[in-house]
């Protein structure tokens, strides 16, 4: 496959972003045209950020599966679109080209059709990272069922709270994942969060682990009954250009997480069009995106991005330290993998062991590597640079979010310059403007602010799911006629940005978004706390770690036995990706006369930060933070 609109020069570069800001209209159906249409729109654009209503290619008719499948048939038929590696490098790894990944996707298409899923239906997706994850997806999407992918660490609470918030109709799970020594139990759980889900009609259950589960009679089917006698082929559902393709849940600054609402055109060409441009992909290579599919950047860049431009896709499932530090390099040199995009939480996690993991692995195929999630500190991007690039690959650090779809700001790779811990440059459509507290734009370089955007990209999201007026106050309400990202940032003299860390109530741990009112929700119920605030604090391997500020009902249970017993409800609750690193149990917190929390003094405590931690006066009980102070873990 040729891709006439990767961007080749730093020249073409500045031509190319200039014109996507002077006449973004032109610009985005020249794209467009690149993509096979059931019908083609009648209008490029429609929008307003008061609503918000944004709309891009009304009247259009496309199935994203025909452009990730179908169109690819003829001359990439015989060409591998997904390389599955699995957990247990003893266990044979898996080659399905887009001919066998199509008749797969038809089949199990053709399965939810006869389990009576229909275009619109909810469909949630609680799986491990095995192909048929990315099967189940794309199954969904040749139908026009929704689909709602739960990453596999999440609790059986979170997953209830998430089928009520999208009415959930059907569920496709599995009997359970590997991940690295652990098996997780997802039929298990699927079970628990149903028992308060009585809606859902359908559990459809493929079998990985063949631990054995129980089936509900009536409720539960097999996956591999299910595509008995099915035939292969399944005629892709006409879709609107902005019917919805996906749900995908985010943390936010309240307790409650959203469903972001992703719609079919505008998606399909940012993932597209920013996998093209950042990566610089080239017909052949192999694309190794290390993320889970339950995040979007394993929608974007596992799936959609890659095997719409006719991509090799590797999809690993296990972790990177099982069976040894040495797993990701080990697969690089088995499959010879091109591109390699993975976290900086990974690359700090995998530098704590030494250069020792990588004797003997040869990572000369490398061409490209990239990093996404949270800032990167210079040492890993050097470190990444010189152990796994050898010098002489390209770092990509590319700045987005779930709500916007697809890569914001990054450098293009090998094409406009890389800076160690910026993202750099914006892409072709993407408007970001600087703005202080009161919301005025800071204009010129050299200048720090909040980040905004200015102008809709395709990729950004419609609305969060049931509740539009959410969306509206999360991301169009701070700022008049702005799309508020909630980072700060900086501008370098040369107009590069550097993304410092999220402003609001969401940490940022290892690359995952967590609200600290979620975790504070979480501990409070366990039965023998009061009252607790939870804040971020550095930590060198996740970026963030989690402290929280307990008060108990019964100061005298301020044991271990206690903490474990919050460290499980938290995991209850939320999945074990939530759990606090630090406890610490305090008689009281920082509260100013009308009972808001002071956060700042918290957080400065938590950072070690004890001189200059601010105006204590207009606390209700400045001696509170005395105590703090010395209990400080
Ligand atoms: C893709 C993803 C979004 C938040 C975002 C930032 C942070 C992501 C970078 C980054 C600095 C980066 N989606 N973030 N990428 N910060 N440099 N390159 O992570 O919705 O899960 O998180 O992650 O704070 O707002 S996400």
């Amino acid at each position: 496959m040729s891709y006439p609109y990767q961007i080749r020069s730093l020249e073409q570069y500045h031509h190319q972003y200039k014109q996507s800001i002077e006449d973004p209209e032109t610009f985005w159906s020249g794209i467009a045209e690149n993509f096979y249409w059931q019908k083609k729109w009648d209008k490029v654009l429609n929008w307003n950020f008061t609503e918000p209503s944004v709309k891009w290619f009304s009247g259009a008719k496309l199935n994203i599966t025909e452009n990730c499948l179908d169109r690819h048939l003829d001359i990439l038929g015989d060409q591998p679109a997904i390389i599955w590696e699995p957990n247990n490098p003893a266990e044979q790894n898996r080659i399905l080209t887009y001919k066998e990944l199509h008749q797969r996707v038809c089949r199990f298409a053709n399965a939810l059709k006869n389990n009576g899923v229909k275009k619109g239906d909810r469909v949630c997706i609680y799986m491990g990272m095995i192909p048929e994850l990315a099967i189940a997806v794309l199954a969904c999407a040749r139908i026009g069922a929704i689909h709602s992918v739960v990453f596999g660490g999440f609790s059986a609470q979170s997953i209830s709270d998430r089928l009520q918030d999208a009415k959930v109709d059907y569920i496709v799970t599995c009997d359970g994942a590997f991940r690295g020594a652990k098996d997780i139990p997802l039929k298990k759980i699927i079970d628990e969060a149903l028992l308060s889900c009585a809606f859902v009609k359908k559990v459809i259950v493929y079998e990985r682990t063949k631990i054995p589960v129980v089936m509900q009679p009536g409720r539960d089917v097999w996956w591999h009954d299910e595509i008995k006698n099915v035939s292969d082929e399944c005629a892709a559902e006409t879709m609107d250009a902005e019917d919805m393709l996906f749900i995908l849940y985010t943390s936010g600054s309240t307790g409650k997480p959203k469903g972001v609402v992703h719609t079919c055109a505008g998606y399909m060409i940012w993932a597209n069009y920013t996998f093209v441009n950042v990566f610089q992909y080239q017909s052949k290579q192999i694309h190794f995106c290390t993320a889970d599919i339950g995040w979007i950047t394993g929608h974007s860049y596992i799936i959609y991005g890659p095997l719409s431009a006719g991509a090799t896709t590797l999809m690993f499932e296990g972790i990177p330290t099982y069976p040894d530090a040495g797993r990701f390099w080990e697969i690089t040199d088995k499959h010879k993998v091109d591109i390699l995009y993975t976290a900086p939480t990974a690359i700090r996690s995998l530098m704590s062991y030494g250069t020792q993991p990588l004797q003997n692995k040869d990572l000369s195929s490398l061409k490209i590597l990239g990093t996404v999630g949270e800032p990167i500190n210079e040492e890993a991007w050097h470190w990444y640079d010189e152990n796994i690039g050898h010098k002489k690959c390209p770092i990509v650090d590319t700045w987005w979010q779930t709500e916007t779809g697809g890569i914001m700001i990054s450098n293009l790779a090998g094409v406009t310059p890389s800076k160690p811990s910026y993202a750099t440059l914006p892409l072709p459509g993407v408007q970001p403007v600087l703005v202080d507290e009161k919301g005025n734009e800071i204009e010129g370089n050299d200048a720090s602010g909040n980040l905004c955007i200015k102008f809709p990209w395709p990729g950004i999201l419609r609305t969060t799911y049931g509740d539009h007026e959410r969306c509206r106050l999360n991301y169009f309400a701070t700022y008049n006629n702005l799309y508020f990202t909630g980072d700060g940032c900086l501008r370098d003299a040369d107009g590069n940005y550097r993304i410092t860390g999220r402003v609001d109530d969401v940490l940022n741990v290892s690359g995952h978004r967590i609200g600290t009112a979620e975790v504070e929700n979480a501990i409070n119920m366990h039965s023998g706390v009061v009252e607790s605030a939870v804040v971020g604090f550095p930590h060198d391997i996740k970026g963030q770690g989690i402290y929280a500020y307990v008060i108990l009902s019964n100061s005298a249970d301020n044991t271990d036995t206690t903490r474990n017993g919050i460290l499980q409800t938290v995991t209850k609750v939320i999945g074990a990706i939530a759990k606090p690193d630090k406890i610490q149990f305090v008689s009281g917190l920082p509260k100013t006369r009308s009972g808001k929390i002071m956060r700042r003094i918290l957080r400065k405590i938590a950072e070690g930060e004890m001189q200059n931690i601010g105006d204590t006066t207009t606390l209700l009980d400045p001696a509170v933070v005395e105590e703090i102070k010395n209990g400080k873990l």
